[in-house]
């Protein structure tokens, strides 16, 4: 639990998308704080989102401030083989822009990382991106990790990928 407390307190506020599981320490101010960010686009649905992110094949993640869908390729990851990450990414705001995208994966039970640092590269179309070199190289509970730099900052959305 304190693993998970470190990744609220590192990341943006709506970016916790596991926040939910956690249980905050009443004394850590910030962990409640992005716990709450997390949970604002269920507090306001009236809220106007600009634009919500689909790939087809794809998973969509929905934060704070950002939509994302990606795909990976090939579909279906195997073990110990390079893939890519084809994203589309937009933000809730309409007049915020992206300024960068970042692209990891990581094991939270194993405390590590990919061998490799992913590259992104935008795409033709706006909003579009990349990412090669991406690769697992154990099977296990793996979790991609999606920074999204804006004006306001770096926004970190998460989803699991379990790997057999
Ligand atoms: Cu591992």
């Amino acid at each position: 639990m304190t693993d998970t407390a470190a990744e609220l307190r590192a990341a943006a506020p709506g970016a916790a998308l596991r926040g939910a599981k956690a249980i905050p320490n009443p004394l850590n101010c910030r962990s409640i704080i992005a716990v709450a960010a997390a949970c604002l686009p269920c507090m306001l649905p009236m809220a106007a989102h600009a634009c919500s992110a689909t790939l087809e094949g794809g998973k969509t993640i929905d934060s704070a401030r950002h939509s994302i869908a990606y795909r990976t390729d090939p579909v279906r990851i195997a073990v110990g083989k390079p893939f890519a990450v084809d994203l589309v990414v937009c933000p809730r705001e309409a007049a915020a822009t992206i300024d960068e995208l970042r692209v990891d994966a990581h094991m939270p039970e194993h405390r590590h990382g990919m061998n490799y640092k992913a590259s992104v590269k935008p795409q033709g179309t706006l909003g579009r991106y990349r990412a090669e070199g991406l690769m697992f190289h154990m099977p296990g509970k793996w979790e991609f990790l999606f920074d999204v730099r804006d004006a306001k900052g770096v926004e970190r959305l998460k989803q699991d990928y379990p790997l057999k």
